[in-house]
């Protein structure tokens, strides 16, 4: 019985892709990759932040160290932080205070389960945090999506069985890691069709709430 839900955050129930986009595409041209492109950004759906770095830089023929990777990602981090600022209610997706707040009232727990590290900044200046009971995201965990671990650790921290939680999820990666963690999954996004799920809507306004939490 499904007790608990864990929305991945963007893609799902926020949409950065956009600035996500700009700061990695001012990172690209710094280093003088001028062909980085929207087709590009939508690989780094849902991965960390070191595997999106990968996505950049497989558009180089430079090679860089360890220790310089990270210095790129910190800088391409700075940009996002930056641009996260300004960032307010108007970023939520479609249907996403309307589902928690329906969900909460019918007693399922909530939780976020998010690769990112800037969640909780997002999830504050989104006006998101009342509605949520646990954040689960890229700052608790070693390993990311397609493992489990956010997710588990997002069961964990609402107290429940990972059979008792359902995954809401826009990537790939994160539907594997809800299978992977013994979760059921529904897909939503652009890509809602093919991501695996065990249910799967295009937004959060076209869920049949009854069918996927029986
Ligand atoms: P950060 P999600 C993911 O968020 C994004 O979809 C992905 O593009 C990003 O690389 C990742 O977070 C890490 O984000 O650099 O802010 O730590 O979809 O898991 O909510
Ligand atoms: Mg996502």
């Amino acid at each position: 019985m499904i007790k608990g839900v864990i929305f991945d955050l963007d893609g799902v129930l926020v949409s950065t892709d956009e600035l996500h986009y700009k700061a990695w595409k001012r990172l690209a041209e710094e280093l003088g990759i001028d062909n980085f492109t929207r087709e590009d950004n939508e690989k780094q759906r849902g991965v960390s932040r070191m595997e999106s770095l990968e996505v950049v830089l497989n558009k180089s023929d430079k090679e860089y160290s360890q220790e310089e990777k990270v210095a790129l990602a910190d800088r391409k981090n700075g940009y996002y932080v930056e641009m996260l600022q300004k960032l307010d209610s108007s970023a939520l997706l479609a249907g996403a205070v309307e589902t928690l707040k329906m969900l909460r009232e019918k007693g399922y727990k909530i939780a976020v389960g998010s690769a990112s590290k800037n969640a909780p900044l997002i999830i504050e200046k989104t006006g998101l945090l009342p509605l949520i009971d646990e954040i689960s995201c890229g700052l608790d965990i070693t390993k990311s999506k397609p493992d489990p671990e956010v997710f588990l650790v997002a069961a964990k921290k609402l107290n429940l069985e990972p059979k008792e939680c359902l995954v809401v999820e826009d990537a790939a990666a994160g539907v594997e890691a809800a299978k992977a963690g013994g979760m059921k999954s529904l897909g939503v996004g652009p890509y809602y069709k093919s991501l695996g799920a065990d249910y799967a809507s295009e937004t959060l306004l076209d869920v049949n709430w009854e069918t996927v939490l029986k």
